[in-house]
């Protein structure tokens, strides 16, 4: 196992949805014990606490397909420089959200260090949502969409270049829950996808090892996980805004966790979605934590 600097980042936001309580993930991830059990596994761990959010929901200017636009701008530039910070310093950076919003500035802030970033979206959704497709207007479903370059400029612009990743270089795992406008997009723009069914079919292991082996393939130079907790199905990971039975179990997303870890291409990881309001005493957060300690090296024996 080689130890690494992990650099913690919580991102207490909201803005990305309408449900409240997905701001208090990052303190709920830390109280289920995320620190000690970096520690335990032999890592380095540095917590640069929480952005600064402000919680005042006092938006005075309402686009109904862009909820919270400047605040998710706000917040994804502070994430973006400070994740790119911490690449400065050759740590690897964790990020505790918040709604899946946040991967907008996590992917702002990886996407200059890498000629051919790779990213793993472990999601029940596929998040490619644009404002002209949004059945919510929550921003929440259109992080990757943003990623790719797609979706309202001052977002796409975010740390002023884009895109912060390739299509081709994107894998969706355990997608279940896909808008229309989302299915064409994934046609249109040749992102890799595992849902449900192919996880059924396939079994994990075969899944991971396809997934791992197309990354190689394409000769990235890095990977970012990104994992929305309602990938899970929702009897492992009841603590999230939207969830959608029929989900991965907690053995298959461990062993997720696990064939990544072995493939030493992992660079950087963020958890999202995480509501300890919607939860059953901190159980997601315990989850997600379980899911980090895989990730990081932990051994079963
Ligand atoms: N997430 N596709 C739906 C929407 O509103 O765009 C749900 C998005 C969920 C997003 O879970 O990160
Ligand atoms: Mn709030
Ligand atoms: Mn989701
Ligand atoms: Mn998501």
């Amino acid at each position: 196992m080689n130890k690494q600097q992990v650099s913690i980042i919580g991102v207490p936001t909201d803005y990305g949805q309408t449900r409240r309580g997905v701001d208090m993930g990052p303190s709920a991830i830390r109280y289920a014990g995320v620190v000690e059990r970096l520690e335990a596994i032999g890592h380095e761990v540095h917590d640069q606490g929480d952005i600064l959010v402000s919680h005042k929901h006092d938006s005075k200017e309402v686009d109904k397909q862009l909820l919270n636009l400047e605040e998710v701008i706000d917040i994804s530039t502070t994430l973006g420089n400070q994740v790119h910070e911490v690449l400065e310093q050759k740590k690897f950076p964790l990020v505790f959200g918040g709604d899946h919003s946040i991967a907008i500035g996590t992917l702002a802030g990886l996407g200059e260090h890498f000629q051919n970033l790779g990213v793993i979206w472990f999601d029940a959704h596929a998040d490619l949502n644009t404002p002209e497709t949004t059945p919510s207007g929550n921003i929440h479903g259109m992080p990757l969409a943003v990623s790719i370059g797609l979706g309202h400029e001052r977002l796409v612009q975010i740390r002023n270049y884009a895109p912060k990743v390739k299509p081709e270089n994107v894998i969706i795992i355990g997608a279940r829950s896909v808008d229309p406008g989302e299915r064409e997009l994934i046609r249109q723009q040749g992102i890799k996808v595992y849902t449900m069914h192919e996880i059924d079919r396939l079994g994990m292991t075969r899944v991971m090892e396809d997934a791992i082996a197309y990354l190689q393939e394409r000769k990235v130079d890095g990977v970012h996980l990104s994992l929305d907790l309602d990938g899970l199905d929702p009897l492992y990971t009841p603590g999230v805004g939207t969830p959608v039975p029929g989900g991965i179990t907690y053995r298959e997303s461990h062993l997720a966790m696990e064939m990544l870890q072995e493939s030493g291409m992992l660079t950087s990881a963020e958890f999202v979605e995480v509501n300890p309001i919607l939860d059953e005493k901190n159980k997601t957060a315990d989850v997600a934590v379980a899911l980090i300690g895989s990730l990081f090296g932990e051994t079963l024996v």
